[in-house]
């Protein structure tokens, strides 16, 4: 049996029309057009029907649901607007409040430390140039004097592009493309840029991270310039009470090479856990350019000199801000980024 359809729509109408509050709107729902709805009983209702008065019946069913779905979106909108239109009346809109700050971007903590270290050697009258991230093995490795199975390739663990082609595992590859492109002229240039390692990623090593290389030829130029570069820029850097260690040490493109360390900043040389109790923090590594190395740039080793250097940029960024693990920096999480 059928009910009377146009009861039930007067019905359902006028008490969706006497709705005002929102959480009132899915009870009306639930209770005409709900599973267990008015309407869908009198869809029930439609199987009592003779075969000959069902489809009409279906039809008028079916037009009345679309009908009421229709009147329910309607009125959800409308007590929408009653609800914005009392919020506003009862003053819940101050006007007088000053506006919500806007969220300003700023520069990643690498950034701010290598336009430090940028502006710290332009002061010194080093210039910066650019050398590709992709190099050729060539470049990257034999024109520095490794040539293939030399043991100091081991030294840096490679990501290979293809034969022949690596991500260049340090800056040094570019001292050598820019001692062709200057030759003859004397040069002064650091070299900034991102290096790839194939290295398992440590709270200390990612494999993916910045090196600022330095290069300066000339006539005249001996390992007391490279010193005062390195002390002049670690004090700027570092702040002037820092003290520097020179240590002798080993890299085939330079001779004679030496690490540079400075006295720990953080417990002031009297040694902590940050360095390792030794009270030294690695600057980077240095050296005159190997003869070798002069020549495969285009310039004469009995006629030029040089220095080099090469340094990492987190690592040095992590003792200065106590930054434990390497890995915040490319994972662009923004409570760490927000700090700096
Ligand atoms: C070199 O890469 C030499 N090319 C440096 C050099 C240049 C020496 C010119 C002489 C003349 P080394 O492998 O030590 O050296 O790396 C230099 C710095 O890069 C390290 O002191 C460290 O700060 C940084 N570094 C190296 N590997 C990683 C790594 N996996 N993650 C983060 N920083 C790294």
């Amino acid at each position: 049996m059928l009910p009377n359809l146009s009861s039930l729509k007067t019905d359902a109408l006028s008490q969706l029309e006497q709705i005002q509050s929102p959480d009132d709107l899915p009870v009306w729902y639930r209770a005409w057009l709900g599973r267990k709805g008015h309407l869908t009983e009198a869809l029930r209702g439609l199987g009592g029907l003779s075969a000959e008065d069902r489809p009409k019946a279906g039809q008028q069913v079916n037009q009345l649901k679309e009908e009421l779905e229709q009147a329910f979106q309607a009125r959800q909108e409308a007590v929408k607007n009653l609800a914005l239109a009392a919020s506003l009346a009862g003053g819940a809109l101050d006007i007088t409040l000053p506006g919500r700050p806007l969220q300003g971007g700023h520069l990643h903590i690498t950034t701010r430390t290598l336009r430090k270290i940028r502006q710290i050697f332009g002061e010194m009258g080093f210039q910066v140039y650019e050398a590709p991230e992709v190099e050729t093995d060539e470049t990257n490795f034999g024109l520095l004097n490794i040539p293939p199975y030399h043991p100091a390739r081991d030294m840096w663990d490679t990501f290979w592009v293809d034969d022949g082609v690596v991500l260049r595992t340090h800056t040094s590859p570019g001292q050598i493309r820019c001692m062709r492109e200057y030759h003859p002229q004397p040069i002064r240039v650091i070299l900034p840029g991102k290096c790839y390692r194939y290295e398992a990623i440590t709270p200390r090593s990612e494999h993916q991270f910045f090196q600022v290389e330095g290069l300066a030829i000339g006539r005249n130029i001996t390992m007391t310039d490279l010193i005062g570069t390195m002390r002049e820029f670690t004090l700027k850097m570092y702040g002037e009470s820092r003290r520097l260690r020179l240590r002798g040490s080993y890299f085939p493109f330079t001779e004679p090479s030496i690490e540079i360390d400075m006295d720990c900043m953080i417990c002031q040389g009297k040694g902590c856990r940050v360095c390792k109790h030794t009270g030294w923090l690695e600057v980077g590594g240095a050296g005159m350019v190997h003869p070798v190395v002069l020549e495969n740039g285009g310039y004469d080793p009995g006629e030029w000199t040089g220095f080099a250097f090469g340094m990492g940029v987190e690592r040095p960024a992590m003792l200065h801000h106590g930054i434990e693990d390497i890995r915040y920096f490319y994972s662009n999480d923004l409570r760490f980024l927000h700090q700096f």
